[in-house]
């Protein structure tokens, strides 16, 4: 249907008229968007259900990811580009009056996620169905996806992210799969012929619906499943007719207090208490999937001692936990296992990746609110616990600090990576370095009581989107130069090097950046009416905001560059433009308060004559997938300027680099392994090294105040936030900013690594001003992004975790 230009715009033509009854020259953008889903949707059906019947018929070992967030943004343009169809219908509806872009736009950016967790997700997903894995993502169909972001007054406002609200094209339905999930209730305890057998009874049922969304690979390979569950009433119909004769009122809030489960995303915020509404989530995601999980494992006929033969459940960090307890229940429970053998199988089928460093951000939960909604669930949790610390008092019988320190259940709470690392068989981290601190500080016990299970997974992102899909003039010129095996092998990306001082294909590189930065200096025009200069440096940081990746650092440096114009006007400079993206947790008000100073800082510098031509701030409104792939491939710089030991892996670097932007950046996260690659001279470090700040953790030694009072350059950006003159107007705007750097002694350290960050900005303006060099070491860095495609991650995951292989194509079965 699609194999030919002709035939995709008579079929198209045919759906237009038989499915909405108008012609082309009637539909909209929109209408264009439904049909050509519909169509893709109907066309890969088949290679859909092939790709199930042949891992069911080959007894294919499955993957499953489960995650709370699935990032997925939008994915008309990508399933175009992996079913090699993008040309013809480009051209196709080029003939028909249409733009293929301007109908991506008509998609909306399914927001599952809230940062780099869940795009993790998303990309994994990508690479699995691309290579052929039977690998599949289980996650929760929030109606509502992280909030919408408004910049009113220079202030975020936040706003329902309605996603839904037009039909989504890709998912499908699928109400007879539907499973209950069980909350509270009591258990009752009764021997049956010499043993316990456990009855939860009085629980409050609900249905978990599934709604399964195709993953189509790359060329002839597969169409894996991303299936997202939603909550819906379980009550009986005969039921319903009493409640809602009772009381229609109490009948509606019932019906609305179970749809709020999969309702919305929470925001990832730094200052998070455990929510019940949180609790359920989790629960609901963790017993829907392993349900369907085990179904579909019952459809090959094997015993249960075969399970982690031919199921690997991922859980993406700690939010799916209790698929471990629930595991353990329904295999003692529900299929008659004792303890032992039932905690073999759980602990050889679960793996774990640990993404967070921050002490703070590790999960817990009051042991209370657990018990109550989970009440068995929290019997098997508390008998893990009781096991693991006698077999410590056994082992070390005089370490009773050590078996407080590593208890799964303590003071009240329940720690919920101490229970992963407990009951999976392995436990990742997602860049060396942060391996490495997981390993000798945050879960030091751990590696001591099990090093094996540690192992390194250094992240990865697709370059199917991220360079084939959102830079396809780049993609094109690395085609002309290297030829197409890189697409396949994207290490080949490498042979780049050769050409990284050829004068004709670093014009290409360039003029393709220009473009790419027009683009984008249009789409800025067309949002804010600010015109910025397309032979500006593009100074770019985007990603969520939070203290610890400092674009406090990044503008009050901006804020010092406008001081050094206004006091010395007559200096050349390079021009810059400054631009930013980020989303703030709705309650982390310091945050909030840092996008207010970005937008303060903006509208002065952007306003001001003498300064306008040589510094331009920009903060772009609600960051998201759709608006990454505008932002990255025009940037010249990236900044990844962390806190040195925060940052577990960053993949934002990994997205800049791959589109040929130069990083300024500390030794933090993957970013030390670009460093590794490209070497001093083809990236800008400056900072603290890792050491150095837990140093200063452990044994003192700064004083933000003294750095203050030792540098006027400081000073005054830190005294320009509270006291009258360009950026402020009362004293209380940015106290809450001001506090945290003078009396909470700047816990980041953004004081202590401004010198050399700002030393380190004045040697890109000296490479900027030579830009064969420039472009140089950009070619450079596109060369080495391959190591970073999420491709080779998944090829790791696959061989050292889950032990699987990729699974001849059903196509080719077929064929
Ligand atoms: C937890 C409890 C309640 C509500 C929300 C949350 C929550 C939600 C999302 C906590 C954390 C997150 C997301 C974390 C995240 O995105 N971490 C990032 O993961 C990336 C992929 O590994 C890394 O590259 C980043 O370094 C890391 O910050």
């Amino acid at each position: 249907m699609f194999y030919n230009k002709e035939l995709f715009k008579f079929t198209f033509k045919e759906q237009l008229v038989s499915r909405l009854g108008i012609s082309v020259e009637e539909a909209t953008a929109e209408d264009i968007y439904k049909i050509l889903g519909s169509l893709i949707r109907e066309y890969i059906g088949r290679e859909w259900a092939n790709t199930n019947f042949s891992y069911k018929e080959q007894k294919e070992k499955q993957v499953y990811y489960f995650s709370m967030e699935f990032l997925i943004g939008r994915l008309l343009g990508n399933n175009l580009l992996n079913l090699g169809m993008l040309k013809t219908v480009r051209e196709g509806l080029q003939e028909m009056g249409w733009n293929l872009e301007d109908i991506e736009e008509q998609e909306p950016d399914a927001g599952l996620g809230n940062g780099g967790l869940g795009r993790l997700a998303a990309c994994f997903l990508d690479s699995l169905a691309s290579l052929g894995y039977a690998g599949h993502g289980c996650g929760i169909r929030y109606k509502y996806g992280l909030f919408e972001q408004k910049i009113i007054n220079g202030h975020q406002v936040e706003l329902p992210d309605d996603w839904l609200q037009k039909e989504y094209v890709w998912e499908e339905r699928r109400a007879d799969k539907r499973v209950e999930v069980r909350f509270w209730g009591n258990v009752e305890v009764s021997e049956e012929n010499g043993r316990t057998i456990f009855k939860t009874v009085n629980y409050e049922k609900i249905w978990a619906v599934p709604y399964d969304v195709p993953i189509i690979g790359y060329g002839d390979s597969h169409v894996n499943t991303l299936r997202l569950w939603s909550a819906e009433s379980a009550m009986d119909p005969s039921r319903i007719k009493v409640e809602v004769q009772n009381n229609y009122y109490n009948f509606l809030n019932y019906n609305r207090s179970v749809e709020s489960i999969s309702e919305f995303l929470y925001p990832d915020d730094s200052g998070y208490e455990g929510k019940l509404l949180r609790l359920k989530q989790q629960y609901f995601l963790c017993s829907a999937g392993l349900q369907s999980v085990l179904r579909t494992f019952e459809k090959l006929k094997l015993p249960y001692s075969e399970l982690p033969e031919k199921v690997a459940i991922h859980i993406n960090d700690t939010h799916p936990t209790l698929v471990i307890p629930e595991l353990m229940r329904i295999l003692i429970d529900d299929k008659g296992f004792g303890w032992d053998e039932a905690w073999e199988l759980t602990t050889r089928t679960v793996s774990y990746t640990n993404h967070t460093l921050l002490s703070e951000a590790l999960e817990k939960w009051p042991v209370k609110m657990v018990r109550d909604l989970l009440p068995r669930v929290y019997m098997i949790i508390e008998e893990i616990n009781k096991r693991f610390c006698g077999m410590l008092l056994k082992r070390f019988p005089d370490r009773q600090d050590l078996v407080s320190q590593v208890a799964i259940i303590e003071s009240g709470q329940l720690k919920m990576a101490h229970l992963a690392i407990v009951g999976s068989y392995s436990v990742n981290g997602v860049a060396k370095i942060h391996t490495e601190l997981l390993k000798t500080n945050v879960m030091k016990p751990f590696y001591e009581l099990f090093p094996e299970r540690f192992n390194n997974k250094t992240n990865g992102i697709t370059h199917r989107r991220w360079l084939m899909h959102a830079n396809p003039e780049l993609s094109e010129a690395i085609c002309e130069a290297i030829g197409t095996d890189w697409i396949k092998h994207p290490h080949q990306l490498l042979g780049l090097k050769t050409f990284k001082d050829d004068p004709a294909f670093q014009d290409k590189i360039m003029n393709i950046k220009r473009g790419n930065k027009l683009r984008l200096a249009a789409y800025i025009k067309e949002k804010q009416g600010i015109s910025v200069d397309p032979d500006s440096i593009f100074d770019v940081q985007v990603k969520r905001l939070h203290g610890y990746k400092r674009q406090l650092m990044n503008i009050l440096h901006v804020m010092h560059l406008y001081n050094e114009i206004k006091d010395h006007p007559e200096a050349d400079r390079i021009p810059r433009t400054f631009i930013f993206g980020a989303k703030a947790a709705p309650g982390y008000y310091l945050a909030k308060s840092i996008i207010k100073l970005i937008n303060v800082v903006a509208n002065v510098v952007n306003n001001d004559p003498q300064v306008s031509s040589k510094l331009k701030v920009l903060f772009l409104e609600n960051y998201s997938v759709s608006l990454a792939e505008k932002i990255i491939p025009a940037a010249n710089v990236s900044e990844q300027i962390s806190t040195a030991g925060k940052e577990a892996s960053g993949t934002g670097n990994m997205k800049f680099m791959m589109n040929g932007a130069l990083t300024i950046g500390t030794l933090d996260g993957a970013n030390v392994e670009m460093h590794e690659m490209l070497g001093d001279d083809n990236m800008f470090l400056f900072g603290l090294r890792a050491e150095e700040v837990l140093n200063y953790y452990q044994y003192g030694g700064y004083l933000a105040r003294e750095v203050y009072k030792q540098d006027p350059r400081i000073k005054r950006v830190i005294d320009q936030l509270v006291s009258p003159g360009p950026f402020c107007c009362h004293e209380r705007e940015f106290g809450m900013i001001y506090q945290s750097i003078m009396e909470h002694n700047d816990e980041f350290f953004v004081l202590r690594d401004f010198d050399s960050y700002t030393r380190t900005h004045a040697s890109i303006d000296q490479v900027y001003l030579k830009p064969q060099e420039w472009v140089s070491k950009s070619i450079e860095n596109i060369a080495h992004s391959g190591n970073f495609s999420s491709d080779c991650t998944i090829n790791r995951y696959a061989t050292d975790i889950w032990d699987i292989r990729p699974v001849r194509s059903s196509l080719h079965i077929r064929k």
